[in-house]
């Protein structure tokens, strides 16, 4: 084992320090039970109502317990955060059910519905979450964030006083190491000098289906060492570093060292006589092997083979103690999979469940009565009075639940509003970001930007040159200090406010995950914005989602969008993300057409991202009151930008997603609706369709999402009874008449407004991209998927021919 510290551990005869181990051990066999008896629960004695199995990772969990244990009861205090590997969920719950801020009803409803939930969860979950985990990978990269932006504050001394710095903890399951975001994270950490992250890595050589490859460890050892971080080595336990001590252990050693990971693990699960059988054929003619196993019963001998460090507490403490700076440091923490359990170490066992037989004598070996099972302290070696005390005073619980609230951040009485007669979205956005980052105030001192290498051609360039780049350490803008002409500046310093993040948008956005909870879990609020090429959201959808999932607040800028970014065209262009936009939970998507619209939603933004469901606004499925993320879908495209001020009107209808650009007569035979940078397009069409069908209406869409979701939130409350629901895309609509034709135009599927149709009956001719991969300019392109204003001509010839006849 590799400790660079040596900390002292009192001598285990010191009565304290045995009273806390007896504590902790009776705590961890406690937690055993608990988490696999949750989980028996909901599979066995609840009923089942429809022949589903309910699930949950008894022997993941098993894997985690000694480890959690030690953490909880001993190790973390209130500052420290952790993502907990998301199987090991019932052993986070169990924890928080004996430290009582987890009920007996939710133990007992896990995976039901209010229940505990089946991957610890920030936003369902009562006790208290850190970090929501449950896509594999994405909790881990989480805590290096999070560690980024706690150093954020805390170089900036925007870190509440009260709040001492915290470790950021990821207990990482071993195969969540393929999954490839968390060497990106792991890079990315070591550009911005990581401090205070501890990865635990449950190494129980087991994934879903397979017992992983031998050597590995010797791979993850040089891979964290190369990135600067610490590697703590638990490999054996007390007892078994004790045998190596015997005449023969060396051979011992050497064996174990040497054992396969497949052949360990069916020893694990075959038990004492396959053990004393394959050491004896093995190495039983060395000296002092026959003795040590004579001595040893078949319990007694798997329990001394099965001493692995992460199964070890006092070894575990040891390392966890051992560590007191604030370099990151990951602990490989050799563990059995179903520890303790019958099918430990079967290489079936991840999604296996105990059966009733083998649960009831599980209990009988826990002292558990019958009707005792859910009781906090039946059955343990420890008097309750003594563990009741001892939990009493865990360090990690002293200061209740660590959730905080911060402030909301005072917005600008005058938002800017970047004013020329032509203007892409794009470079609007800039204006509008250099404009904040001049005019400074409390939302330019609180908003944190960050781009994976595409700052400067997502136009945050101005904002960059303003606000300065954040680096723990000052760096010089070499190029600046050597007077090489550069529109950019790239000075660094804890000071700056851009986070330069090297091309992953995975981290991307779990970075803005990270920022995006700092009110929550660091008490002071940022208001992150992240920039990347709209087609590579896909890249870090997931990533996205977990950032949704926790309710994280940030705006997503992407930019260019479609395949109007045309000559560089191919596979940078987007087709589906509109309706990534729809349909992703906790984000609401913008696609403005002009520049004022652009300012209006992004004032509006800034407030959205920081309400918390204490306003007024409605509650519904727009949020309105509990607010959210923003994604807004920009495009490089230069357009004429319109000569109006948006009256207070007007702006609320942008918001709601969006206005009659020219409003229809009410007999009219056709409108064409538009959204983002096709705007153009839609206008012409529109004109030239003016001569044959006087009074068309033309739509202007700024928020498909938003006219959607308010439409589907209204036809929930009428189907529950509240007849005067409705929706701001009904509102609209309704000045049509039943016979209208709607042609709807969007550069990205055409689902994305096709649906309109369906509010309120209308035909619809949908225009948009199905199709895409060529390079070309605006006309070529335009003209080829057919979204040209002659396309749009066409599409209004078919749905007039198509009128239903009177
Ligand atoms: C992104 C993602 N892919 C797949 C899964 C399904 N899954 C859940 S746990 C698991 C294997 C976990 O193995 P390991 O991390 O070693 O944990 P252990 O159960 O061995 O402790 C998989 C593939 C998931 N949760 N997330
Ligand atoms: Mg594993």
């Amino acid at each position: 084992m590799t400790r660079s510290q040596s900390d002292p551990i009192p001598a285990a005869a010191d009565p304290a320090v045995d009273a806390k181990l007896r504590c902790l051990r009776a705590l961890e066999a406690k937690v055993r039970w608990l988490s696999t008896w949750m989980i028996h629960n909901a599979n066995h004695l609840r009923e089942n109502r429809d022949g589903l199995k309910v699930g949950g990772h008894q022997a993941s969990s098993a894997s985690l317990v000694t480890l959690m244990t030690a953490l909880y009861f001993d190790v973390l205090r209130p500052e420290d955060r952790v993502a907990v590997k998301p199987h090991a969920s019932p052993v986070f719950h169990a924890i928080h059910y004996l430290l009582s801020n987890q009920t007996r009803d939710k133990l007992e409803d896990f995976r039901a519905l209010g229940g505990a939930q089946s991957y610890p969860s920030r936003t369902k979950d009562g006790d208290d979450v850190d970090f929501s985990t449950g896509s594999v990978g994405l909790g881990v990269a989480m805590t290096s964030f999070a560690a980024l932006v706690q150093d954020y504050l805390d170089l900036k001394g925007l870190l509440p006083e009260s709040l001492p710095k915290g470790r950021m903890i990821a207990l990482v399951g071993d195969a969540e190491l393929d999954e490839g975001n968390v060497y990106e994270a792991l890079l990315e950490g070591w550009k911005h000098d990581l401090r205070n992250v501890w990865w635990v890595i449950d190494y129980n050589r087991q994934s879903l289906d397979a017992v992983i490859t031998d050597r590995l460890f010797g791979r993850i050892d040089q891979l964290f060492q190369n990135m600067g971080w610490r590697v703590v080595t638990l490999k054996y336990g007390k007892r078994l570093e004790a045998a190596f001590r015997r005449p023969g252990g060396e051979a011992l050693r050497q064996w174990i060292d040497d054992c396969p990971n497949s052949l360990y693990s069916a020893l694990v699960f075959q038990g004492g006589p396959a053990w004393r059988r394959q050491l004896l054929a093995d190495i039983g003619d060395v000296p002092g092997i026959e003795a040590l196993l004579e001595g040893l019963d078949d319990a007694a001998l798997a329990g001394l083979m099965t001493n692995l460090a992460g199964h070890d507490l006092e070894s575990v403490l040891e390392a966890f103690h051992g560590v007191r700076d604030d370099r990151p440091t990951c602990f490989l923490a050799y563990t059995i999979k179903g520890f303790g359990l019958p099918f430990a170490g079967h290489k079936d066992n991840h999604a296996g469940l105990m059966n009733p037989e083998q649960m009831e004598a599980f209990q009988q070996a826990n002292k558990v009565a019958p009707g005792a099972e859910w009781e906090p302290f039946a059955g343990l070696e420890a008097p309750a009075a003594e563990l009741e005390a001892f939990l009493a005073a865990t360090p990690f619980n002293a200061a209740g639940r660590r959730r905080y609230r911060a402030p909301a951040v005072a917005l600008p009485a005058r938002f800017p509003l970047p004013e020329a007669p032509a203007m892409s979205t794009q470079e609007g956005f800039g204006r509008i970001m250099a404009d904040l980052a001049r005019d400074g105030g409390a939302l330019a001192e609180r908003i944190v930007t960050a781009s994976p290498d595409v700052t400067v051609s997502t136009n945050l360039g101005g904002w960059v040159n303003r606000r300065g780049i954040f680096d723990r350490h000052p760096r010089e803008d070499v190029f600046r200090e050597q007077k090489v002409v550069s529109a950019q500046r790239w000075g660094m310093s804890p000071a700056g406010q851009h986070i330069e993040l090297g091309i992953a948008e995975n981290n991307l956005f779990i970075l803005m995950a990270a920022l995006g909870l700092s009110h929550s879990v660091f008490g002071t609020r940022l208001l992150p914005i992240g920039t990347l090429y709209d087609p590579f959201i896909q890249r870090g959808l997931d990533a996205l989602n977990y950032a949704c999932y926790q309710d994280a607040r940030f705006m997503i800028v992407a930019t260019p969008s479609g395949i109007t970014l045309a000559p560089e065209g191919g596979a940078h262009q987007s087709v589906g993300t509109p309706l990534i936009g729809m349909a992703q939970d906790g984000l609401a998507a913008f696609e403005p057409a002009f520049v004022d619209e652009l300012s209006a939603i992004m004032a509006w933004a800034f407030d959205y991202l920081q309400r918390d469901g204490s306003g007024r606004a409605p509650s519904d499925w727009l949020r309105d009151r509990e607010g959210g993320s923003v994604y807004l879908r920009l495009s490089t495209r230069t357009i004429d930008q319109p000569e109006r001020r948006l009256d207070d009107a007007l702006r609320e209808a942008v918001i709601a997603g969006g206005y009659w650009l020219v409003p229809p007569d009410p007999a009219a035979e056709l409108a064409i609706v538009y959204s983002g940078a096709l705007a153009p397009e839609a206008i012409e069409a529109h004109r030239l369709i003016l001569e044959d069908v006087p009074g068309a209406g033309l739509l202007a869409v700024t928020s498909a999402d938003r006219l959607n979701a308010g439409w589907h939130a209204a036809e929930r409350s009428r189907q529950g009874g509240e007849a005067r629901a409705r929706a701001h895309v009904e509102d609209l609509l309704a000045r049509l008449s039943p016979e209208t034709a709607l042609v709807t135009l969007v550069d990205g599927h055409p689902a994305t407004l096709s649906w309109l149709g369906a509010v309120a009956g209308h035909r619809v001719q949908a225009l948009g991209v199905e199709h895409f991969g060529q390079s070309g300019d605006v006309p070529d392109l335009y003209q080829h998927y057919r979204i040209d204003a002659d396309a749009v001509l066409d599409a209004c010839a078919a749905a007039l021919l198509g009128r239903p006849r009177r």
